[in-house]
Order: structure tokens, then C-alpha cells, then sequence
């Protein structure tokens, strides 16, 4: 009989949904190999011909070029910053995400950091739990409100959209900027207005970042970004770390040119710059924006069907449904 196709499993994930993997592949797991490891990962992939690997595991290219059999990678996580692309795309190997999947779930999260950044809800627990309130105090801990403010989206895809949606409700005006501006009955439908990033900046009373991260978008809210921005506003990051130039911010926020942050990511998690941890007008939580239960175990379903679909094996062979490598328009 022919031999199954090999497939690595980087993470201990959810088991039951892993095991439909067991009917089509032999599933290898490495569950000693430290997550940020090169030289482990590379190991594990030397011998795979798939693989499913989560934001922990950087693919890149001279791994790939050491794995001869690889023929696809399906991520758990909607952001593949962890892949180099062009290297998968060179060789033909198929590269999968998660997207749609953790739209709502995410766009909830961001809307409950920027609440929580705006009405200082975790400075105040943690000014109450250190046994500072020592009665009730009429100018304490005072906030801005979300509801008649301006929301200003930079990055305007799926979970944009769901962040402006609920901004709807709370009775927000919505600007965003995009790479590339949305049709006009995409933009009436979530009540939102293209403006440039620079007017985003100035305008926005709360802004969120919700752009993939690649080098266009390394570090595009730096010192100067953050000087356009009202000394009132909140910034709210759920995309990628790298986006925001960490020093920057710590700065703004500790000179009062900027009123709070909320940060789910950051540049060198797990590890949190010591500047951002000494502020207190911060939330900070350790990436968990698509961290729902249904929606994490959503992830991992879709990521194995898609690698079942890339690998040939499912009645669905050859059509993940969420395909980022290679790229449709190479001339297939
Ligand atoms: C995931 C994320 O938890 O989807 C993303 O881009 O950042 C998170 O939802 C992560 O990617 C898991 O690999």
C-alpha cells in the first residue's frame, strides 16, 4: 500500500478535532519543540508534506527550502506573518488561514479593549484591588465616552467592518483608511468614510488598528503618527505588534499627548516592553482576540479541513476554502 502522507501538528490545539486528520494522514507531533525553536521546526517540516502551525511557529524560507516533500501549510489564525509567502509561493506550496471564521469574535474584542481603554476599567481594578479607593469620588478615574465620539478604523476588511458595524450602535461617526477605499455601498452600509491616514490621525477620538502586518505597515503608527492624534484620543491595537512603534506610544502616553492605549499585541511577544508596562492608562492582554471557545475550536476545524483539502485527501481535494499561496492571479 502507499505510504500516507506525513502531516506535523505544531501545537496540542483541540484533540478531537485534530483526530479527523488520523483518518487520511500519519500525524506527527512534536509536542517538545519549543515554539519559537528554528532549528526544531525545521526538523519537523523536513519530513512532512503538510503542516498545521499557529502565529508561534515563524515558516521561513530556509526551512521551507529544507523540506522537500512540504506541499502545503494551513495556519491557524486569520494574519500569516508567520509565513514567508514568497517562499511558499516559489516552491507551489499551498498556504491556508483562517478568516471569517473569527471575524465577530475579534471585532467584540477590540470594541471591549477600546471601552475598556476609554472608561479606564482595568486601571480602575486595579486602583480598587491595591485598596486606593478610599471612598467614592466624583472627579476619579474619569474616562471618555465612546457614544457621539469619532471611531477611526485603519485597515477596513473583515473585522474592520465588524468593528464599524457595532460602532453603529453606539451611536458613532466611523472614518477609516484603507489601502484601498471601499466601494460606496460597502461604505453606506457600515455608515464609515474614507479619509486619508493623516486626517484619520487628527479626527479620530478613538482609533483601532486592524491591518495586516507586512513592511508597509511595520511601524506606520511611530512618534510622528501619534503626534497627529488628539491629546484626548485612545489607541486600540488588535492586529500585530510591529504596527505600532512601542517605544513611541510609552512615550506619548507617559507625556499625556495621548489619553490611553490598549494593546492585545505586541512586537516582541510574549515579551512586553518594561516602558509599556510601567504606564497606567494601558490595557494590556496577552493576544487574545479571537480567543472565544467556539471560536478557537472554528479555527482549528477550518484549518484541518483546509489542510485535508490542500493535501488532496477530503471529497474537497485541492479546494481549501481559504487559500492565501499561491496567489490566484499567477497565471494558473
Ligand atoms: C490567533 C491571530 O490566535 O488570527 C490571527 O491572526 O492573531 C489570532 O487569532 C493566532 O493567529 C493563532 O495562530
Amino acid at each position: 500500500a502507499e505510504s500516507r502522507p506525513k502531516v506535523w501538528v505544531s501545537q496540542p490545539l483541540f484533540d478531537d478535532i485534530v483526530e479527523r486528520l488520523h483518518a487520511h494522514f500519519d500525524v506527527v507531533r512534536v509536542p517538545d519543540v519549543s515554539e519559537h525553536d528554528a532549528s526544531a521546526i525545521a526538523n519537523a517540516l523536513r519530513e512532512a508534506d503538510g503542516a498545521l502551525v499557529t502565529l508561534n511557529e515563524r515558516i521561513g524560507s530556509d526551512a521551507i527550502a529544507d523540506a522537500p516533500k512540504l506541499r502545503a501549510i494551513a495556519n491557524v489564525g486569520v494574519g500569516y506573518n508567520n509565513l514567508d509567502i514568497d517562499a511558499l509561493q516559489a516552491r507551489d506550496i499551498v498556504a491556508t488561514n483562517t478568516p471569517d471564521v473569527l471575524t465577530e469574535t475579534t471585532a467584540d474584542f477590540g470594541f471591549a479593549l477600546m471601552m475598556a481603554a476609554a472608561r479606564r476599567v482595568t486601571e480602575a481594578e486595579r486602583h480598587l484591588r491595591a485598596g486606593q479607593w478610599h471612598g467614592w469620588n466624583f472627579k476619579g478615574l474619569l474616562g471618555a465616552d465612546l457614544h457621539g465620539s469619532t471611531l477611526g478604523i485603519l485597515g477596513m476588511g473583515r473585522i474592520g467592518q465588524g468593528i464599524a458595524k457595532r460602532a453603529s450602535g453606539f451611536d458613532m461617526r466611523v472614518i477609516y483608511h484603507n489601502r484601498s477605499r471601499l466601494p460606496a455601498d460597502v461604505e453606506r452600509e457600515f455608515n464609515a468614510s474614507y479619509v486619508d491616514f493623516g486626517t484619520l490621525l487628527a479626527q479620530a477620538d478613538h482609533l483601532i488598528l486592524v491591518l495586516p502586518y507586512s513592511a508597509a505597515s511595520h511601524h506606520i503608527v511611530d512618534a510622528a503618527a501619534l503626534a497627529k492624534m488628539k491629546p484626548t484620543a485612545t489607541l486600540t491595537n488588535i492586529a500585530r505588534g510591529g504596527i505600532v512603534d512601542e517605544a513611541a506610544l510609552a512615550d506619548a502616553l507617559s507625556s499625556g499627548r495621548l489619553a490611553s492605549a490598549a494593546l492585545d499585541v505586541f512586537e516582541g511577544e510574549p515579551t512586553v516592553d518594561p516602558r509599556l508596562l510601567a504606564q497606567g492608562n494601558i490595557v494590556l492582554t496577552p493576544h487574545i482576540g479571537s480567543g472565544s471557545l467556539a471560536t478557537r475550536r472554528a479555527m482549528v476545524a477550518l484549518a484541518v479541513d483546509n489542510l485535508i483539502a490542500a493535501l488532496g485527501a477530503g471529497p474537497d481535494a485541492g479546494h481549501p476554502s481559504s487559500v492565501i499561496a499561491p496567489a490566484a492571479d499567477d497565471g494558473k
